[in-house]
Parts: C-alpha cells; sequence; structure tokens
C-alpha cells in the first residue's frame, strides 16, 4: 500500500521544458487543472499528498518521478539525465529526508526515476539518453544492499522505460508492443497495447485502482479486465511535455 505521495505544481515557465512531442501547444491554466485532478484521485485512493511549490528555473520540476528512487528503506536522490534538470532533485532530497534514509546517485552517474521499475522485489532499470551505465550501476549495488535484485534493460523508444512498461498487478505487466517480446519481461504475466494505445502504456496501479490516461479506448478495455477500479484522467497537457502519469508523483 502507499501512503504518501510529493507533486510539485507546474509553474508558468512549464513551456520551456524540454520536448520532442508534435502534440501542440499546451495551455498553463488547463495543466493546472489536470494537475490538480491527479493530486485529488491520489487522495482519495487513501495517500496523503505533499505539494511542493514550482521551480521557476526548472520548468520540468513538476515530473518528480525522475528525481528519486523511493524503497520502503531508502530514498535515491538522482542526478537527472538531462542538464537542464539537474538541481531540480535537491528540494526533494530535503523532503524524502523526513521520510527516508537517503542515497545519491554521484558523477559520473545519471538516472531518471522514469527509468526505474520496481515489480515485486526485482527493479528493471532502463538504459536511456537520460539514465547511463554508472547510474545504472550505482542505483543496483545501493538496491542490493537492501536484499532487492536488479537487472539493466535498454530503452529503445520512448522517453523512459516507464513510457512503455508499468506494473498493473501483481506479477502483471501493461506493455507497449514495441517491447513486449524482450526475453526480460517473458516470466510475467502481460498485457500488451496496441501501437494506437501505446501512450497508455504509462499507467499508475495505485491501493488497487489504476490511474489510465483518459482518451485510449483499447487500453481500457484491455485494463477492465483486471477486474480492478479504473479512473481515467486527462493529461493531454502533460502528453505535450513528453510527461505521463507516472512522471508527476514520487509514491510511497
Ligand atoms: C523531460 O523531458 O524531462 C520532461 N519534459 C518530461 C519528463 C517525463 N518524466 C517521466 O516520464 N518520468
Amino acid at each position: 500500500m502507499f501512503t504518501r505521495a510529493i507533486v510539485r505544481k507546474p509553474g508558468p515557465t512549464f513551456h520551456n521544458g524540454l520536448t520532442t512531442s508534435s502534440l501542440g501547444k499546451p495551455t498553463f491554466d488547463l495543466l493546472l487543472k489536470q494537475h490538480q485532478a491527479y493530486i485529488e484521485t491520489l487522495e482519495k485512493l487513501g495517500l496523503t499528498v505533499t505539494v511542493l511549490d514550482p521551480q521557476p528555473d526548472y520548468p520540468d520540476a513538476y515530473f518528480v518521478e525522475d528525481t528519486a528512487v523511493v524503497t520502503p528503506e531508502v530514498a535515491v536522490i538522482t542526478i537527472p539525465g538531462a542538464p537542464a534538470r539537474q538541481g531540480e532533485q535537491r528540494s526533494i532530497q530535503a523532503e524524502l529526508a523526513k521520510h527516508r534514509l537517503i542515497a545519491n546517485i554521484t558523477d559520473p552517474g545519471r538516472l531518471d526515476g522514469g527509468d526505474v521499475l520496481m515489480v515485486g522485489g526485482h527493479f528493471f532499470i532502463g538504459i536511456s539518453e537520460r539514465t547511463n551505465p554508472a547510474g545504472a550501476r550505482q542505483l543496483g549495488g545501493i538496491l542490493e544492499s537492501y536484499s532487492y535484485t536488479w537487472s539493466e534493460i535498454p530503452v529503445g523508444t520512448g522517453l523512459h522505460l516507464k513510457s512503455s512498461i508499468n506494473v498493473v498487478g501483481d506479477n502483471t505487466l501493461l506493455l507497449s508492443a514495441a517491447v513486449a517480446d524482450l526475453s526480460e519481461f517473458e516470466n510475467y504475466a502481460k498485457i500488451v497495447l496496441p501501437d494506437t494505445d501505446a501512450y497508455a502504456a504509462n499507467t499508475l496501479w495505485i491501493n488497487g485502482t489504476l490511474i489510465v490516461p483518459r482518451g485510449f479506448p483499447r487500453a481500457k478495455r484491455a485494463l477492465a479486465r483486471q477486474g480492478l477500479p479504473i479512473v481515467e484522467l486527462d493529461v493531454s497537457e502533460v502528453a505535450k511535455m513528453d510527461g505521463g502519469l507516472t512522471c508527476l508523483s514520487l509514491r510511497f
């Protein structure tokens, strides 16, 4: 069970954030509304949500997931891979120190939390444009000291590992077709999304409920078979900045 989440309000400079999307120009008012609905959904699911202030110098700072990896025992503070985002992690460290022992990724390691997927006691760590092998090995070493296992996995499509794959039940993965056949995932139950709905691979499984991005009916139908309650959230403005549901919070 998750009991807490940390989020950060988007600031008015959010449009200066990094993006490769061609979905159009995002609107600040709508982004704020979508972000507020996200917070309220987490609260309804029983989480105490800490809402941090925007960081004007870091327009992507509301994608808090990338700044830390939190386990029941330890919070590992990252060095985000994008130079423009390095520094976002400092205030997250101060916040997480209230709840967890802290460990840090150090130079030359680079790691975005969006590349880290925990499945049971195992962590998949994506090697991407943001996460380098040194960062993965450092995180892996820390996790091993708490008896977790880990493995590296190349991120071929999408920004982060969790752009294409997430956990939606015990031992059950939701994946885009592009990564569905990787041998690393052969021992898990799989729900494979058609390309039209690949964005919905970024779904959140929180305390027995699935939070799914709105607008992906095939994904919703496939997930309905899990028999869990589904909440759909519109994250259109987040998607325009290359983000998704998982990126917007740290859950622990
Ligand atoms: C970036 O490019 O870093 C942000 N615009 C989006 C980060 C999304 N984070 C995530 O998927 N964990």
